[in-house]
Order: structure tokens, then sequence, then C-alpha cells
């Protein structure tokens, strides 16, 4: 009739539910750090897909999860143009309805993983109705797309076989690299810890959170699991802190209050990029 050939064909069907399994995965990625990438180049690239922020969501089904990436950044530049050149094909290719969130340490304070995390988990959930939460390392490559940046019914540690550590676990209880967890196990930890200044021992922390809380660690395999570090020094104002270790007795005692339930930071800028969200926050950091 009249009425049927002026509606447009596709806009008035229904989309189905993203599959389990998304069929355009390849399996194992060739990967390599070429030092004359640049950030237009990876924007000439892959700008056309995305929105506003570093946002996608599959045209032709409903995606199952809302993920935020979240980054702990400061001075990390050349890295962070390899993880977007690198990560948005694959996160396309899983069908996610995912945002890139860049969080950068203001300032030249000792530098605190955990609690970038926590105030990226709070400004994402003001950006959009987040649901999984997938943390990460600014330097981490996967090596094969079936690894899902999405949730599971536990807690999922990714990073299980980097090549710095020769594609094993450096030890059982690992948590550290790439992980992911629903905003319910998030909150059931009270998120991460605020108190671990400088490098080491955050991961660990987790680790012991999710366990005291009940929960497992659920993992890909150790082909699925690949990553590629790009290779760096120990950056300045992140030197090991050796309290760290200590404060890992006590997680237990100290969880319920420090974590989301204490946290303090002032947003000082969000500058939203084509290719991801950047938000710079004061996270009052000792010098
Ligand atoms: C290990 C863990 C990491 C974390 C850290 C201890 C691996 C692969 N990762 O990383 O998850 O537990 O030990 O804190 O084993 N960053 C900046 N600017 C800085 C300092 C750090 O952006 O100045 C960010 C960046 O995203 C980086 C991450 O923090 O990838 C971890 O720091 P790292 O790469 O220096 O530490 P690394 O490789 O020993
Ligand atoms: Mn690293």
């Amino acid at each position: 009739s009249h009425e049927e050939t002026r509606r447009p064909p596709t806009k008035s069907k229904t989309l189905g539910r993203c599959p389990d399994t998304p069929p355009t995965l390849v399996g194992p990625l060739h990967v390599e750090f070429d030092s004359q990438r640049t950030l237009d180049d990876v924007r000439e690239m892959i700008s056309s897909s995305l929105r506003e922020g570093g946002r996608y969501k599959p045209p032709d089904c409903v995606a199952q999860q809302k993920v935020a990436i979240i980054i702990a950044f400061r001075n990390r530049h050349e890295h962070l143009t390899h993880w977007l050149y690198y990560l948005h094909p694959i996160l396309i290719r899983q069908q996610l309805d995912y945002t890139v969130y860049v969080i950068n340490q203001d300032g030249e304070g000792v530098f605190n993983r955990a609690k970038l995390m926590n105030a990226g988990y709070v400004e994402a959930m003001k950006q959009y109705d987040h649901d999984c939460f997938v943390f990460s390392d600014i330097d981490l490559v996967p090596l094969d797309d079936r690894n899902l940046y999405r949730c599971f019914d536990n807690p999922r540690h990714l990073a299980v076989a980097m090549d710095k550590f020769n594609f094993h676990l450096p030890y059982k209880t690992y948590f550290g690299g790439v992980s992911s967890l629903s905003k319910g196990q998030y909150l059931k930890i009270n998120g991460f810890p605020n108190t671990f200044w400088g490098w080491g021992g955050e991961d660990d922390d987790i680790y012991n959170r999710i366990i005291f809380r009940g929960m497992s660690i659920s993992r890909p395999d150790s082909v699925t699991g690949k990553y590629r570090m790009i290779k760096h020094k120990r950056d300045l104002h992140n030197e090991e802190n050796p309290k760290n270790a200590g404060k890992l007795r006590q997680t237990k005692q100290t969880m319920n209050k420090d974590g989301l339930s204490s946290l303090k930071y002032t947003v000082k800028e969000i500058k939203k990029d084509i290719l991801y969200t950047f938000i710079n926050v004061d996270i009052e950091a000792p010098l």
C-alpha cells in the first residue's frame, strides 16, 4: 500500500539480542608496536565507527552488557595510541556497547592506579548506565580477540598469559593487568583500595577483597588469554612502595572503610575525543 512504501525498510525492525559468541572474531592477532604510529592515524582509521567520547554500539543487535573500559593514566601518550589502535577494532568485533575512559592523574604526585580506577567507576556511571567495568593497564594489548572484554558470573582476570611473564601466570592469585567486574561485583567489594600509593600490591588487595566476599576468579584459557605488554621503564613518581606489601595482610580489616565508601577526588576536566573520554582528576596525591 501507499503507507508501506513510505516506511524506511530497516528502521522499523526491532533489533534482536547480540549472540553469546560474536560471529566475526578472528582468533590470534598480529601485534607490533610501530613507533611511527600517530593518534591521527588511529583517528582516521577508526573514528567513523565511533561516537564522541570513544563509544560504540553494535548497529545490528542489542549488546548484552554496557561496558565501561577504565584506564588509569598519566604521561603514556605513545602507549595510548597503540592501545586505541588495537583495542577499538577488537571491541567492535566483540559487539560490545562500550565506552573508553582514560582517567588521568593530575599533577606530579605519587601515582595511584587503584584510586584512579575508583574515580573512573564513579565518573563512568555519571555518563551512562554501565553494568560492566573492565579495568586495564594502558600498555597491555590482547593477542586473541576471543578474550571477551565483558563481565562473567565471577570477577574475571583477563591478562593471564603475558609475554613479560613468558606467557604464564606469575603466581596463582595474580590479578594484575586487565580485569573485569560487574557493577554488583564491584560494589560487593567496596570497589578498590584508595590507599596503595606508588607501585605494587593494589592488584593483590583487590584479589583478597574478592575472595573475602565469597567470590572466585574467572579466567580465559592460556591461549585465549595471551597479551603483549609494551616495553617500558618504571615511571617517575610511581616507585615501588614498601608499605604496600604489609597492607596486604590487613585487607579483611580495611576493605569496608577503604574503597568506594571513602573515595575523595575532584574532577578538573572532562574532554571527549572521538577515540576516548579523557577525565583529569585530582586524587590528593602526596608529593
Ligand atoms: C603491573 C601490573 C599492573 C599493576 C602494577 C602495580 C602487569 C602487566 N601489570 O604493571 O596491573 O598491578 O604492576 O601497580 O603486571 N600508569 C601510567 N602512568 C604512570 C604510571 C602508571 O599511566 O606514570 C598506568 C598505566 O596504565 C600502566 C599502569 O598504570 O600500564 C601500571 O603501571 P606500570 O605499567 O608501570 O606497572 P607494571 O607494568 O609493573
Ligand atoms: Mn606496564
